[in-house]
Formats: C-alpha cells, structure tokens, sequence
C-alpha cells in the first residue's frame, strides 16, 4: 500500500468520524461523556482515536492492494476487520441497528433494514451520504426518521464531481464487488472506459468484474473473435469476465452465482442493459417501492438515480444511471505502475527507481513494450492515465 493510498483511506475515516460527531446532540454528546466516566478503567472500549491506530490501517491494507494477474483479490479478512471496527463506532454510542442507505435524493434518503424502505428527511447539518452508506436513525415519536450516525464506511467507489472536479462524487458506499457492464454493440463496446472503471474501482478498494452483455448481437466469427482478444487482456489481469444476454437469459445464472451474498454494483454507460441485467437476476422484482426509472420515450427505461435493491439470497444490488466518460480520482501519478500488476516485472529493470516509466532512459517498461511483453495498447492506456493524472495534478 502506498502513502497516499493511506493518507485517502484515512481522509474517508477522519471525514466521517467529523460527520458523526457534527450530528450528535449536545444531549447525546453529554451522555457519551457520562458512559465514558462511567467505564472501569482497563474494562474493553477505548476512546475511538486510538483503536484506528497505524495497526489497523496496516491491517486492512489488503483491500486497497493492487490485483495481481489471475487472482481475485482476498477481502475476506480486511472486511471481517473494518465491520468489526465499524460496530465499534456505533456500539461507543450505545446503537447497533444499522439501516442501509437505499437511495439518495437533494433532501430526503430512503433507508432499509431490508424491510419496506422509509423516508429520512435530510437538512443543512446533514453529511454527504451515498447509497449503501450504513446509517442509524432515530425513530421520532411523529413516525418519521432522524438520521444520527455514520457508519466508517469500508469502501468507496468515487469520482470528481463532473460539475467540481475536485470534489470527491461517492457513487456509492461498502461494496464488495463492481460489476463495469459493457455490451457488444448499442452500444459498442469501448474498452477504454473498462479501463478507466478498473483503475477507480481498485482505487476504492473493491473487487472489479467485466460483464459484457448482448453477445446476441455478435453478428460475425471475426467480430467475436476481436472481441474474445479484447476480453482476454482483461482476463490477463485477473479480472472475472462474465458473457451474457440479458435479453436471452443466458449467463446470467452465473453473474448472479458470483455475486450472491454479496453487496454489489452494476456501472457502465447508459443503455449497455444493467437495469435488465438486474431484472434478470431478480426475476421476481423486490423492487416494491418507486424504481427510479422513467420512460424516456424512445422504447426503453433509463436509470436516473441509484438505487439498491435486496436480492433473496442476501445480495443486494445497486444499479446506476449510465455515465459517458469517468475522470479519475485522486491517483498520485507516482503510484499508478502499482495498479499496473503486469507491469510489475518489467519496473524491476528500470535504472530510476522513480522512473514514471514516461520520459526516463533505460526504462525497464518501455523495454518490455519494445520486445512485445507489454502490449502498446495497454502502455497507452497507461501514458494516458498518467497524462491525465499529472495534469489535474
Ligand atoms: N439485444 C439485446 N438487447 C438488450 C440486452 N440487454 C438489454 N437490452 C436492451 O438494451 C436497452 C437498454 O437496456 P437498459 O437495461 O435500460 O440499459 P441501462 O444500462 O440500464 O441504461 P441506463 O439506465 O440508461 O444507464 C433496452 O432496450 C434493453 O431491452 C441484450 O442482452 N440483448
Ligand atoms: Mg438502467
Ligand atoms: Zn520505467
């Protein structure tokens, strides 16, 4: 783990702990005080600042790890940690009902324990939240919902907000596993923007797969052919790629299979099918309240806000409205080569040990594209990203 991967993990920590504790009443904050004088001295809890020590930071490194080619990324251990911590957090307060956030509109969330979601008004005071935040909400006696805390969260999936590039958009909150959705033609498939999904959804600490959907489409040998090269580099990274028709029904067995349990999202440009990929996997619509979608007209729904749903088999599945282009988000261009685990090898015969594998002589990685065990394709992928990130820089 690199020292900005740190220092962003912590920002996400620090800028939540600053959100509870802004939320709580003076009310609440005096009877925290009077628990704490009340705690034997050497008895469990310590104050909070101390349990995220440099420690834990260490030990939850693993999820912000690069992949490493042809391995999935073991979150097991660091998420078992983080939950543990976070329940820390709300168990200081005395709380342990935890709502998820299921949707996030200006002024209102709506929250579920997996029951029929309910509305929380949200004022000037309130924190960014983002769907999949895990809150807790205080029941008024007048029926509606106080939001009163924050879980830490475990994982982002962020990018610069397209209207302020330098504020941080949380597409959403505590999610295992990305589904980047793709489709074979309407539209094409654009390999870039798995690329740029990849690099954002490593970055956040989670575990990425390719879906590419309307393989019914595939009209040639050679068109499938082109595109299997194209998945193959994926697959050379370790990524799971899943091929499906959602419109035929077919693979979705298997995408639904790997995400069962597990709290996922789909993202990918708008009309590649992931609203029909969710119906798919959840045939039988647990979608009860407002779905989110409108018709736009032109003989098909497009998502206009993100929503999270609960599956049976304990999945939830949030599904996002599409998006054109992904700028990424806060990528120190001295640390991109570590989310480049193909390059890994080749860094090893670089003169500079700083090299940005850009501008240097004897560069272990140009080396490596020159005799061909490094694609000019993917060596363009990366001269771009770091185009890109030095410049915003
Ligand atoms: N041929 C074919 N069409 C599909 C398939 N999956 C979805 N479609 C069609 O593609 C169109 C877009 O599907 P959506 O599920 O709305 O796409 P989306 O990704 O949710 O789009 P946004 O909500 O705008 O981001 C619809 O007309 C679907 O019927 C498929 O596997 N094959
Ligand atoms: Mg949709
Ligand atoms: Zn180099």
């Amino acid at each position: 783990m690199t020292s900005s991967d740190e220092n962003y993990k912590r920002s996400i920590k620090s800028s939540h702990e600053r959100q509870i504790k802004k939320m709580r009443t003076r009310e609440e904050r005096k009877l925290l005080e009077e628990n704490a004088k009340r705690r034997a001295p050497g008895r469990k809890s310590k104050p909070r600042q101390q349990r995220w020590n440099d420690k834990d930071e260490e030990e939850d490194c693993t999820a912000f790890e690069p992949m490493r080619p042809a391995q999935q990324l073991d979150l097991a251990r660091a998420k078992q940690e983080a939950q543990a911590r976070m329940l820390d957090v709300l168990e200081d307060e005395g709380r342990e009902d935890l709502d998820v956030i299921v949707s996030v509109a200006r002024d209102r969330i709506l929250v579920s324990d997996g029951g029929e979601p309910r509305t929380v008004r949200l004022d000037e005071n309130s924190p960014q939240v983002a769907v999949g935040d895990l809150v807790l909400v205080e029941n008024r006696p007048d029926g509606s919902g106080r939001l009163v805390g924050v879980a830490a969260r475990r994982t982002t999936l962020s990018r610069p907000d397209p209207g302020n590039p330098r504020k941080e958009l949380v597409l959403a909150a505590n999610v295992d596993v990305t589904v980047i959705v793709a489709s074979v033609a309407q539209p094409a498939f654009r390999p870039g923007l798995v690329d740029r999904f990849l690099l954002s959804i490593q970055r956040g600490g989670i575990t990425p797969v390719l879906a590419i959907n309307k393989m019914d489409l595939l009209e040639s040998e050679s068109a499938a052919q082109a595109l299997e090269e194209e998945l193959l580099a994926f697959e050379q990274l370790g990524v799971e790629v899943f091929r499906i028709s959602a419109a035929q029904g077919f693979g979705l067995p298997e995408l639904r299979a790997r995400l069962a349990g597990e709290t996922c999202v789909l993202v990918g440009h708008s009309g590649v099918g992931k609203s029909t990929i969710l119906n798919g996997i959840d045939p039988q619509g647990m979608r009860s309240t407002g779905s989110g979608r409108e018709f736009d007209g032109k003989g098909r729904h497009t998502t206009t806000a993100s929503e999270l749903n609960f599956l049976p088999d304990d999945t939830r599945l949030i599904d996002t409205p599409g998006i054109r282009t992904l700028g990424l988000w806060k990528i120190d261009p001295a640390d991109l080569a570590d989310y480049f685990p193909d390059f890994h090898s080749a860094i090893a015969g670089c003169r500079f040990r700083n090299c940005s594998h850009i501008v240097e002589p004897d560069c272990g990685v140009k080396a490596a594209v020159e005799c061909g065990e490094i694609t000019e394709a993917r060596y363009g992928v990366y001269a771009r990203f770091h185009g890109e990130l030095s410049s915003s820089a």
